[in-house]
């Protein structure tokens, strides 16, 4: 076990950026595993491109912004649910708790975290998993604002995030995967994403988890459908970066960004809508593909829960539900889970 762990190791290269940041990143390109994944989906009858490919330098950008929209209350209820709980979840975590964020991201609510753990710990070790060169500049921040945060970073998927949890047997781990990140997955990926992050963790270790809620559709529709069209241009972004990186010829002005809301499967869909009949050519991976008027390609997921829902669910997964706490209008919940024996 020690071996095959250090064996996916050496696939990284470690950066020490100071004697408290060090990250590593995957030193193969992972340009090419992205290419094999983009021929395949694009290939598919029904064409779609996986949401984990929003986020190059420019994508990242504008999810940020979309965090600041004033229909994208997801951020914002999010951050104003950990900022009431803070001392409630203090005393959940009495001893010393490492942090392991799983699409940290900008880290922003990463600080409501860091406030209870800077404050009780003399030391705290913060663990954040992001697929965004992004991870470099928000953790340089978090350094220099806490001077007892020692971080270690992973540039890549959620997996090699938990590969790298089930090498911290040292300290207890609280893993925050926020957001309503887990919306992508459908509940069935989620569940079994759950029950992964279940056997990457010990007895003791606390999961913390932010997931969106089933609400009116108006709300929903738009928070996807912002009026200043963020939220467009982060899809489109999709196809500009295979114009970027696969040198593909996306017209922008024939492709329309849409988002509904699927009431039977409780999720948001967002697609880029041909508009026209038309080609498209990618030469870097050698794909040539054809667009019918009205065709989508699927770009996302965005699964909304219920709280029954949420329970059911964990209790599956072999966590136990410590607590959850919602907003005032039920827009979004926070849940806390323990593993126990
Ligand atoms: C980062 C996946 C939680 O689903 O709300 C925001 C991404 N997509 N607007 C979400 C997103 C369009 C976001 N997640």
């Amino acid at each position: 076990m020690i071996r095959k762990q250090q064996m996916e190791i050496d696939n990284y290269e470690k950066v020490a950026v100071t004697p408290r940041f060090c990250y590593f990143k995957p030193k193969v390109m992972t340009n090419s595993t992205m290419a094999q994944e983009i021929a395949f989906s694009l290939s598919q009858k029904k064409k779609f491109i996986s949401s984990k490919f929003f986020y190059d330098d420019v994508g990242s950008e504008t999810f940020e912004k979309i965090c600041d929209l004033p229909e994208y209350y997801l951020t914002r209820t999010e951050f104003e649910i950990l900022d009431e709980i803070k001392s409630d979840l203090s005393e959940y975590l009495a001893d010393n708790f490492a942090l392991v964020e799983l699409g940290s991201g900008s880290s922003v609510k990463t600080r409501k975290l860091l406030e209870i753990l800077t404050c009780k710990q003399k030391d705290v070790e913060y663990y954040p998993v992001d697929i965004s060169d992004i991870l470099k500049d928000s953790s340089i921040n978090l350094h220099d604002e806490y001077e007892n945060l020692k971080i270690t970073g992973i540039i890549d998927n959620y997996e090699t995030g938990l590969e790298f949890i089930r090498t911290l047997d040292h300290t207890k781990k609280l893993v925050a995967f926020l957001g309503s990140s887990m919306g992508n997955f459908s509940p069935k990926e989620g569940m079994e994403f759950l029950e992964k992050i279940h056997e990457s963790m010990s007895v003791g270790d606390m999961l913390l988890l932010g997931l969106d809620l089933v609400k009116d559709v108006k709300i929903l529709e738009s928070a996807y459908n912002d009026s200043s069209g963020i939220t467009a241009d982060f899809n489109c972004n999709l196809l500009l970066r295979l114009n970027k990186e696969f040198g593909a010829n996306f017209d922008l002005t024939k492709f329309k960004h849409v988002a509904v809301f699927n009431k039977k499967h409780r999720r948001i869909e967002m697609y880029l809508k041909s508009l026209t009949k038309q080609h498209v050519f990618m030469p870097v991976i050698d794909l040539f593909l054809k667009f019918k008027k009205d065709e989508l390609i699927h770009t996302e997921y965005s699964h909304k829960y219920t709280t029954s829902q949420i329970k059911k669910m964990t209790k599956r997964t072999g966590f136990r539900l410590v607590h959850m706490w919602n907003d005032k209008k039920n827009y979004f919940t926070m849940a806390l889970f323990a593993v126990e024996k």
